[in-house]
């Protein structure tokens, strides 16, 4: 008796004796390259939980049940990126995670992490939505061979992530976020604190893979956003951003968007006063609902028209995979850290041709006459004769 309560005691110890150094052992052993630093900061900012150069975190809406798709994904971006610059991981999802999702994403990282529950009114019907008409649509999308036509869940998410996500308590104090995404792989050592790089550059937005949109999930989509950039003249700042949006002076999108499954971004965009009034224009227009509006399409329309074009930033040099595409770098330099195939990179194919006419636009800026022309309305930028040194 004695003696088995003895050995169960001893146990215990040498249990969390394990577990300490276990602890110790993921904290202490340096994980690929060093860090490069940006001019004038410390690595000492790197450690888990000291103050950051920037304030920034990675950014996860994710289901419970993708427990083992998160850690895949966590893995590779700490083997690759986080084990030297800790920045925290802000989880959120449309019900409250469990302990086991809690326990087993924590395990994969020494930095901070936090869990957020979205608050209902940021997940549901608003009132002026007809659910009844929004039943119909969905069916009638599934006729169609739409994917997730059916989904109510996917629409509540591209709601989210377009209108809400910045908006959530735990990011009060963020300024910088990195979406990431269950099952997304990094496939190359990143060096560099992409946060800093963007801060220091006035970077306000990064992509790697740019698609175009199945125009079957938007059909209503730019009619709205014209609708919304008539009675805002001064929203469309940068015209060749337009002009990557439209390649018919603006009677038609052409499907162009950052795949935003990546973003790197600035929270600011989002919360500004401009992108808060196009939100709630589109929002009110039901198309989330009626339709299956994606965030990709609509933050990729105000990032095209509301930044000029050295704000937004293709970052070529970061490997990325989610199911089906892939970013992989394409100099011989960068395949040493890398394990991705540089022909199979996205950037090849006609369907992502939209990645690199972005950073081939001419820049940087509309001038104030190409602004004023804007002023009185998008249909100007079609009528003939118009030269706004577009390529
Ligand atoms: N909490 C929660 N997260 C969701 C829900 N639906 C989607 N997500 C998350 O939102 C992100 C995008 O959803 P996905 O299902 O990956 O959508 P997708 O990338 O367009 O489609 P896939 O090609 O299937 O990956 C992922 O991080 C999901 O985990 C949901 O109903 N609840
Ligand atoms: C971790 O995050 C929580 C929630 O955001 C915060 O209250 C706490 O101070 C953070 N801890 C560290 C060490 O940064
Ligand atoms: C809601 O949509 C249904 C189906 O299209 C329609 O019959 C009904 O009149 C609509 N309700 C309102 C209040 O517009
Ligand atoms: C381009 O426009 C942005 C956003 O309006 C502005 O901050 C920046 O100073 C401009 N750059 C140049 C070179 O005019
Ligand atoms: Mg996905």
């Amino acid at each position: 008796m004695h003696f088995n309560c003895g050995f169960a005691l001893l146990n215990v110890l040498v249990g969390v004796l394990l577990a300490l150094l276990a602890r110790q052992r993921a904290g202490s052993v340096p994980e690929g390259p060093a860090p490069v630093l940006l001019d004038g900061v410390d690595v000492a900012a790197y450690q888990p939980g000291a103050a950051r150069p920037v304030r920034a975190a990675f950014v996860v809406l994710v289901r419970n049940s993708e427990l083992h798709g998160m850690k895949r994904a966590m893995r590779q971006v700490e083997d690759r990126f986080n084990s030297r610059f800790n920045y925290p991981y802000v989880f959120l999802n449309d019900v409250p995670f469990t302990d086991e999702f809690k326990a087993g994403t924590a395990a994969m990282t020494k930095a901070n992490v936090s869990f957020g529950t979205i608050p209902h009114e940021h997940w549901s019907y608003p009132a002026w939505i007809n659910q009844t008409y929004a039943r119909e649509c969905r069916e009638d999308m599934h006729r169609r061979g739409v994917f997730y036509a059916l989904s109510e869940s996917y629409r509540h998410m591209c709601r989210f992530n377009s209108g809400f996500f910045f908006r959530h308590p735990l990011l009060a104090d963020v300024d910088y976020y990195w979406r990431i995404e269950p099952d997304v792989e990094y496939p190359c050592d990143i060096t560099y604190d992409p946060f800093l790089f963007m801060h220091r550059r006035g970077i306000k937005y990064g992509y790697t893979i740019a698609l175009h949109e199945y125009p079957e999930t938007i059909p209503t989509l730019w009619a709205t956003v014209k609708e919304f950039v008539a009675q805002r003249p001064g929203f469309v700042r940068h015209v060749n951003g337009y002009r990557w949006l439209s390649g018919d002076g603006g009677a038609t999108y052409n499907g162009c968007h950052f795949w935003s499954n990546f973003e790197i971004g600035a929270l600011a965009v989002f919360r500004s006063e401009e992108y808060l009034a196009y939100f709630e224009h589109l929002d009110r227009a039901g198309g989330f609902f009626y339709e299956r509006w994606g965030d990709a399409p609509v933050h990729s329309i105000a990032a095209a028209l509301l930044l000029a074009k050295d704000e937004v930033h293709w970052f070529h040099d970061i490997g990325y995979y989610h199911n089906p595409w892939l970013n992989c770098p394409q100099d011989a330099a960068a395949q040493a850290r890398c394990h991705c195939d540089p022909s199979k990179s996205a950037e090849h194919h006609y369907w992502a041709s939209c990645t690199r006419e972005w950073p081939a636009l001419p820049g940087p800026n509309t001038t104030a006459s190409e602004q004023a022309a804007i002023g009185h309305g998008v249909e100007r930028m079609a009528s003939p004769g118009r030269t706004l040194g577009f390529r």
